[in-house]
């Protein structure tokens, strides 16, 4: 269980974050342990592996990516214990390689929608959105880019930082200042934590705000979202849950109040009707074509048959009907 364990505190202390190096971290410690288990029969091995899955899952319970990679990497069919562990370990590594590909791939599909000069608004901190960015920037566009601070886990100093690596202009705000400075932006550039069957995005609080704000001044709007990171479970209608973390985070020693507490909801929901387009490795969509990317690139197979985490009476229900 140790690489399992390590791996969920790091991803419950924020150590690693961010939903794809979430998911990618989970997919190696599955690989790890699968290399390291010392069982005497499959049923050991499969009840093992549910275990550690479980653990993994309830570590950040919005990134939809995290369950993705989860079920993608602990779906097999193995007669012995050996044919098992091989699966994961196979799983895991191709999860990680085209999760890795993916990222990749969205910025040459989304670096070719900036233009020259563009002043691109960035929000948190996301590897997605700054493939784009850095696409648009070895293409020589002269871009410059405003990134928020991401309160209250001060996000944007990682953007701040791996855009001064890369060379890239670049103007740090609060996240109250997203308004004054719209006008001077010409597209803002987010990552994505969740895509729902309807197009609407789950992202790093504050989000919504920028959306709204993109939207009111007639900028456009795009998401840099790799095709795990959308959620098959909203298409049978389940809601995403946004994480609400500790209120220390947000001010220090709030337990010295009384009567005040802190609300510190992690992500927000960006309707689909604010963002203009969402890049994925397998193009760039809009927002309405996510129920296709759910059904094509994910299916529901991901809850059914061969994932030890065990089937979900519903979603096969709905598979068989569909
Ligand atoms: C991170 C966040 C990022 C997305 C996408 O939130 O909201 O925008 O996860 O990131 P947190 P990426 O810091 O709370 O995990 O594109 O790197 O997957």
């Amino acid at each position: 269980m140790e690489p399992i364990t390590e791996t969920a505190r790091k991803i419950d202390s924020m150590e690693i974050r961010g939903a794809g190096r979430i998911a990618r971290a989970a997919a190696a410690s599955l690989r790890d342990l699968a290399q390291q288990l010392d069982v005497k029969s499959l049923e050991e091995f499969n009840s093992r592996i549910r275990e550690a899955a479980e653990t993994l899952l309830a570590t950040r319970p919005t990134a939809v990516s995290l369950s993705n990679a989860v079920k993608m990497v602990t779906r097999y069919s193995a007669n012995d214990v050996e044919e098992a562990r091989q699966a994961v370990v196979s799983n895991a590594g191709k999860f990680i390689e085209n999760s890795e590909k993916a990222v990749e791939k969205i910025g040459e599909i989304g670096g070719r929608r900036i233009r020259k000069g563009d002043t691109i608004l960035t929000h948190c901190n996301s590897l997605a959105a700054l493939s784009i960015i850095k696409a648009a920037h070895i293409a020589d566009k002269a871009i410059k880019v405003i990134a928020t601070e991401s309160r209250p886990r001060w996000q944007g100093r990682l953007t701040i930082g791996m855009l001064e690596e890369l060379g890239i202009d670049t103007e740090l705000i609060v996240d109250s200042a997203v308004r004054s400075v719209m006008n001077d932006v010409d597209l803002v550039v987010v990552g994505a934590d969740v895509i729902t069957a309807n197009g609407s995005l789950v992202n790093k609080i504050g989000t919504a705000q920028i959306a709204l704000c993109a939207h009111e001044a007639r900028t456009s709007f795009v998401v840099a979202a790799e095709t795990y990171k959308f959620s098959p479970e909203t298409i049978m209608g389940e809601l995403v849950t946004i994480e609400e973390r500790d209120s220390e985070e947000v001010y220090p020693g709030i337990s010295k109040f009384r009567h005040v507490k802190v609300r510190n909801p992690a992500f927000d929901v960006t309707p689909h009707s604010y963002i203009d387009v969402i890049c994925t490795e397998v193009g760039a969509i809009p927002p309405e074509m996510s129920y296709l990317i759910i059904k094509e690139r994910l299916g529901w197979e991901l809850d059914i048959a061969t994932s030890v985490l065990g089937p979900s009476g519903s979603e096969k229900e709905c598979c068989d009907c569909d």
